[in-house]
């Protein structure tokens, strides 16, 4: 499993992705409707398998017997393919109630008091903001969802250029992210772990590298970790640091990418205050570290062509400076 993964998913989002393997409320709501399908809709094969055997057999065996005669009764026929109408439709409306009944409770989380997530697809990444319980500020941060166990998070899904598609498989199903419209995905989350989302629907060139992380955290780590999101970037000491700083602020980083707490306030990029705490980069393209950081803003073409960031041309010293003021910013 963990090697098909490996070869079908690319990046460094990596944790379970599966909808065999329900981690919260809806997820597990549709996995049991699925269930239900494959049994109902599996008997059902099976009988008309069973059927069509038998009719073979008893045509083969007949064969060589006299034919049947005209007086032979229809009856047995007549009540055999009533029965078999029944149970077609006995399934038949099984299924539809169980979908409806499921689909019904997917929509019933929404009206509990919900923790507001607003999401926005971008090619090929994903701005996640939260509202700041203590000042009531969005905080942003990007490709890193966070989640508190055991409650309903409600994902305000937006798409700030073409179609995309919201979905995390251990969680819940997929929502249309489309440009114009908000829509709005619940997800109540039972069982902490990391898990990955990606991108459901082609969006272009690098619909591929438009992953995330999902973290599904126990509510004590959640509010830690939103804490520490809303807090501004600090102002670095070490002179390698404060020159990567330089860097970015004074560079082109700066128009647009936010490091709070500092002047760089572009926003067609990512939220980079706390990029250093994140699992991986740019749609889950690369694993989290200083040498991933500094191939990335020195060629991102090469790693994700077409996409909107451009190459910056360093020196190694600056390059190496900025990367580490990067990796710095936790
Ligand atoms: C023209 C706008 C633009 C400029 C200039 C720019 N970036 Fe970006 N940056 C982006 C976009 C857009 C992305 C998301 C790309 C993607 O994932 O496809 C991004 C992604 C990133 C990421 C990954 C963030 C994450 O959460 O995955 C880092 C780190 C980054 N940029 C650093 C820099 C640095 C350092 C500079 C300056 C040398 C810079 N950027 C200049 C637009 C820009
Ligand atoms: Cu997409």
């Amino acid at each position: 499993m963990a090697l098909l993964a490996a070869i079908l998913l690319p990046g460094a989002c990596d944790g379970p992705h599966s909808v065999l393997d329900p981690a919260g409320d809806q997820a597990a709501h549709l996995h049991g409707l699925l269930n239900l399908m494959l049994w109902v809709c599996g008997i059902m094969y099976a009988l008309v398998l069973g059927f069509l055997a038998w009719a073979l057999w008893r045509t083969i065996r007949r064969r060589d017997a006299a034919p049947p005669g005209p007086d032979e009764s229809q009856r047995p026929l007549r009540i055999g393919l009533g029965a078999w109408a029944g149970l077609v439709v006995a399934g038949l409306i099984l299924l539809s109630t169980a979908s409806f009944l499921v689909d019904r409770s997917l929509a019933a989380a929404r009206e509990h008091e919900a923790l507001s997530i607003r999401i926005t697809a971008h090619q090929w990444w994903w701005r996640v903001a939260y509202r700041d319980p203590a000042s009531g500020e969005w905080i942003e941060t990007a490709n890193e969802l966070y989640l508190p166990a055991g409650r309903t998070a409600r994902l305000e899904l937006v798409a700030e250029d073409v179609i995309h598609s919201f979905w995390v498989p251990n969680l819940s199903g997929k929502l249309d992210v489309i440009p114009g419209r908000t829509n709005l995905l619940d997800i109540t989350p039972r069982r902490v772990g990391w898990y990955r989302g990606n991108c459901a629907e082609f969006c272009g060139l690098q619909h591929t590298l438009m992953a995330l992380d999902v973290r599904v955290a126990p509510p004590e780590e959640f509010s830690a970790w939103l804490a520490a999101q809303a807090a501004s970037a600090s102002q670095p000491s070490d002179p390698v640091l404060a020159r990567g700083q330089d860097l970015f602020v004074n560079g082109t980083c700066a128009a647009c990418h936010v490091v709070r707490g500092t002047p760089a306030d572009g926003r067609s990029g990512p939220d980079l205050t706390h990029v250093g705490t994140r699992r991986s980069i740019a749609g889950g393209a690369l694993p989290m570290n200083r040498g991933n950081l500094q191939g990335w803003f020195l060629n991102p073409e090469a790693l994700k062509p077409g996409t909107l960031m451009p190459a910056v041309v360093l020196p190694s010293q600056e390059a190496d400076a900025l990367a580490r003021y990067l990796e710095w910013l936790k």
